[in-house]
């Protein structure tokens, strides 16, 4: 087959929430070929880092091909009579109570329905709860208490025309890139301000008008001062007003409340209050920093009383934008992923609804109360009330709070089915069942983004092995258990019809999620589906909401909602004085299951870290680079330590991302408290307490290798290269011989062996040959081990002449750790063209390297690197 010949497919990126549309086309060879959608309103061809990597995370090697029952490869029959004979024997013995499913964000829309209405629908119970729980939960429950559904009113188009943009706990920069390129487009073109609201320094904040580091949780404080300033300064639209109820309790709780608890300077609150206020067309757009609290739902109705008040919501270039996290956050809330809510924004609680949807789907018996939110769920699974447990498409082992006790109840649960597209995951190790979903490429549905544009996810790879998607998968269980009429589908776009149809009852509830008209679409057209936003009905097609003071509330308003500010659940203390924060990096997706497949986007950020604040870094004699063990009250990390600023004395940052597969001490949410907002049930995972100390290593060590490696050390984190695998190393007990230590971590007991030892300063270099190339190479030393390591990582495979002195040849220039991950530009060459070829804006970096100017990513740590060069410059 001739690649270049293949049509392009549309399809969808499969990571964040922006919802970008991609290219793609098989090459032929099982691979794929990846590029913006310039026709996608999301993006209009822009993708970021790991949207143009995606081609290089397809390869099988890793796949998981068949299903597994009890470790062993077995055939698709046996293994879903097992699941559905177990699930109907928990029930018949326990009740419907007894089981449970925790879904993902990351599942299609098609794939979601199935799951819930065999769950909520047949099994009897609302035990299905999401992974969202963990995103999203808290948003969903603030539009509900103002709004009366879970709406987002605006649109990406709002962000191109807003005067004023404020990203409250948002690090758009590294986690909606797409988007934040397009605000910064917007910003060239017609000067818009920005306003970053968050504890640390992030990329996002370069080039923002302020930056305001606030208290870790104290949002509500910082916008209750802002709804008394509007109602003190006459920015309050009263004609607005008249569309919603609350307004005089909701300013008098903001009016109560103290400022000084974010920790801002008067000048700084003033400032902002000022801006927000003079400014009409305002988009506040917020995510993790907000959502994640004990007080997210509070934090979302503060943000939201502010819109409200000024009628700044559902006119252009104005309102609260909550961007979703996954790719179908938002189609998951549609579907009714979470514990508390029916299929098309439709209330299990509300006995209409139900009735409604119980005679549409014709099922025995439907659940009349919420079932278990995610924390509550694993805490069930781990004291045996959950007896049998589903586990699809996420990886909670590690990305559920308390994380070691999630893996204990996981491992101790009667009954485990996970269903991933690879068996290497800290979950998936613990099942009982494991079943081979299709990936991403592999199977056909559709996915909705935060501004509620329904894309099409398209299939262009076949189906490897014997994967199958998840909604037959699903579906085929739901059979087993004797639904079969109610599962019967021979496609994805009969689900999809069969849910747009449910949407038009839901739409004569009132409801606001209404997409019946396409419910007759027939397979040809829903293969063609463009791009558009919801609602769609015969008349009504996308738009904003509420622009009109239409809400969805009993009386058709909006309800302003008294709320005060109350401290993170965990304090700080002379056993924890430090306040642990945890997000995301730039090139890494969650547990790094696809992304770490990729040595592009691996060489951004190779370890987990802790941005610590020199400060404390001093007093707690840690040097950059040094291990530091990070102890919580429920569990400890070992990491690297990152001594930076960009945090505030007092407050540490990790990634979320390590997991047992890639750096087992690295697991953060091992260290994170299950304490959650009452309302949402969302856990909050930014604000723990840890002590932090420098680790007592006896070596620290930096391996590579053409092969996979052994590794078994304290501490240990992997690493892809182009050439195989990097890892960083240390241990605190000493290693007798380096040279047999060197032959087990590469597996190459009869490799040729070139070795330096200096036993007194603790240094060792171990060059293993196999053939005639190098297979692995050992750095030791006792402190943290300075080599190029991005030239080591080159000589796998190379006969490697240099390699013991770990230096590059005079005449190869050392590029330095990479920055622009597209292109595979490091710092050192951009720092050269500052230098010595006068490259002194982002774009001149750009013309002369091309770094940052395919998907502009790493812009921001490119004018944060030019302006520390440029400054030492001007010092010297
Ligand atoms: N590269 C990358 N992109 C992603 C993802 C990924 O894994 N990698 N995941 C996707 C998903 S599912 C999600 S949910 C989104 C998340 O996207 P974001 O929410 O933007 O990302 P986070 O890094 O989790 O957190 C955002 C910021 O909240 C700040 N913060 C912490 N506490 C507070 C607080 O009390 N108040 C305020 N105002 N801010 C606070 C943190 O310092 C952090 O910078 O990203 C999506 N995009
Ligand atoms: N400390 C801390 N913890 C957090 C957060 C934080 O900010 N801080 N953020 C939270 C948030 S917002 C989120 S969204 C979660 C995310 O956390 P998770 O959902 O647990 O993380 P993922 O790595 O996205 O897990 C997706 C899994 O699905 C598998 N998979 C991929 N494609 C398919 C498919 O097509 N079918 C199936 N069946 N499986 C597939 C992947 O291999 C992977 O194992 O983490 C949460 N945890
Ligand atoms: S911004 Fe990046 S990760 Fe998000 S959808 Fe677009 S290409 Fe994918
Ligand atoms: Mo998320």
């Amino acid at each position: 087959m001739d690649g270049a010949e293949q049509p392009w497919t549309r399809s969808t990126c499969p990571y964040c929430g922006v919802g970008c549309g991609v290219l793609l086309r098989a090459d032929g060879l099982g691979g794929l070929e990846v590029q913006g959608d310039a026709a996608h309103p999301a993006n209009l061809g822009r993708l970021c880092s790991k949207g143009s990597a995606l081609a290089e995370t397809v390869g099988l090697d890793h796949r998981l091909l068949a299903p597994r029952v009890g470790g062993e490869d077995t055939s698709w029959d046996a293994a879903l009579d097992l699941v559905a004979a177990r699930y109907s024997d928990t029930i018949a013995r326990h009740g419907p109570d007894s089981v449970a499913f925790y879904v993902s964000g990351q599942l299609l829309t098609e794939d979601y329905y199935v799951a819930n209405k065999l769950m909520k629908g047949f099994i009897g119970s609302a035990n299905i709860d999401t992974n969202s729980r963990l995103c999203m939960a808290s948003s969903v429950a603030g539009h509900k208490r103002a709004f009366g559904t879970d709406t987002v009113p605006g649109t990406y188009e709002d962000i191109d025309e807003a005067d004023l943009v404020v990203l409250v706990g948002s690090n758009l920069a590294w986690c909606h890139p797409v988007l934040y390129q397009r605000l910064l487009a917007a910003r060239k073109k017609c000067g818009t301000r920005i306003i970053v609201i968050d504890p640390r320094r992030t990329a996002s904040c370069d080039g923002a008008d302020m930056h305001l580091a606030l208290e870790p949780g104290s949002d509500v404080a910082l916008f209750n001062r802002l709804l008394a300033e509007i109602g003190k300064g006459g920015a309050v639209d009263s004609a607005f007003l008249a569309h919603t109820k609350g307004f005089d309790a909701a300013l008098e709780a903001a009016a109560s409340d103290d400022a000084s608890v974010t920790g801002l300077s008067e000048a700084q609150i003033t400032a902002f209050c000022h801006l927000w206020m003079r400014t009409e067309r305002v988009v506040t757009i917020y995510s993790q920093g907000v959502n994640q609290s004990i007080t997210g739902s509070d934090k979302v109705n503060a943000i939201l009383n502010c819109h409200l008040a000024t009628g700044r919501i559902g006119k252009p270039g104005c309102g609260p934008l909550s961007v979703t996290g996954q790719p179908n956050a938002m189609g998951g809330r549609e579907v009714g992923g979470l514990a508390n809510m029916l299929a098309c924004h439709l209330d299990l609680e509300n006995p209409d609804h139900r009735g409604a949807v119980r005679s549409f789907w014709d099922a025995p018996h439907m659940p009349d109360a919420p079932g278990l939110k995610a924390v509550d769920m694993f805490r069930a699974v781990g004291d045996g009330r959950i007896k049998a447990l589903w586990i699809i498409h996420t990886n909670p082992a590690v990305s559920m709070p308390e994380a070691d006790a999630v893996r204990d109840a996981i491992a101790g649960c009667d009954f485990t089915v996970v269903s991933d597209i690879t068996a290497e995951t800290d979950t998936a190790r613990l099942a009982d069942v494991l079943l081979p979903a299709c990936a991403w490429a592999e199977k056909e549905g559709t996915v909705t983004n935060s501004d509620r544009t329904i894309s099409r996810q398209r299939s262009v790879l076949p189906a490897p092995g014997e994967t199958r998607p998840d909604w037959d998968i699903l579906a085929e269980v739901g059979q087993r258990m004797g639904f079969v009429r109610a599962f019967d589908y021979g496609s994805v776009s009969e689900i999809f019809r069969e849910y747009a149809t449910l949407s038009g009852i839901a739409g004569q509830f009132g409801r606001d999620f209404d997409i019946s008209a396409l419910s007759g679409i027939d397979d040809r057209a829903y293969d063609a589906l463009e791009p558009q936003r919801w609602p769609i009905t015969a008349t009504r097609k996308g738009g904003r909401f509420f622009g009109d003071g239409r809400f969805f509330h009993g009386e058709g308003k909006a309800r302003l909602l008294p709320v005060t500010w109350r401290p993170p659940a965990a304090r700080t203390d002379p056993r924890f004085p430090f306040r642990l924060n945890t997000g995301r990096t730039r090139d890494q997706w969650h547990t790094m299951t696809r992304t770490a497949l990729s040595p592009r986007l691996s060489a951004h950020l190779a370890e987990p870290f802790l941005e610590i604040h020199p400060a404390d870094a001093t007093r707690l004699e840690i040097d950059t680079a040094d291990l530091v063990t990070v102890t919580s009250p429920t569990g400890r990390a070992i990491l690297r330590a990152r001594v930076t600023d960009a945090v505030t004395p007092g407050q540490v940052f990790a990634p979320m991302h390590w997991t047992g597969e890639t750096a087992p001490s690295g697991r953060i949410d091992a260290l994170v408290a299950a304490v959650t907002d009452p309302v949402s049930g969302q856990p909050e995972s930014k604000a723990g307490v840890v002590a932090v100390a420098r680790l007592d290593a006896a070596w620290y060590g930096f391996a590579v290798s053409a092969k996979p490696m052994a590794l078994r050390a304290d501490y240990w984190a992997l690493a892809r290269t182009q050439a195989g695998y990097r890892a960083e190393l240390a241990g605190c007990a000493e290693v007798a011989d380096w040279e047999v230590e060197a032959r087990r971590l590469f597996a190459a007991p009869d490799a040729a062996a070139a070795m330096i030892t200096d036993v007194h300063r603790g240094i060792a270099r171990v060059v293993l040959h196999e053939k005639g190339v190098i297979a692995g190479v050992l750095f030791i030393a006792p402190g943290p081990v300075v080599v190029t390591r991005d030239y080591l990582a080159t000589l796998p495979g190379t006969e490697g002449p240099d390699a013991l002195t770990g230096r590059l040849p005079m005449d190869v220039p050392n590029p330095g750790p990479v920055l622009c991950s597209c292109f595979g530009i490091g710092v050192n060459t951009i720092v050269e063209a500052v230098e010595t070829k006068g490259a002194v804006s982002v774009e001149a970096i750009g013309e002369l390297l091309g770094a940052g100017t395919n998907c502009g990513s790493c812009r921001p740590e490119i004018a944060e690197l030019l302006q520390g060069v440029t400054t030492r410059a001007a010092a010297e």
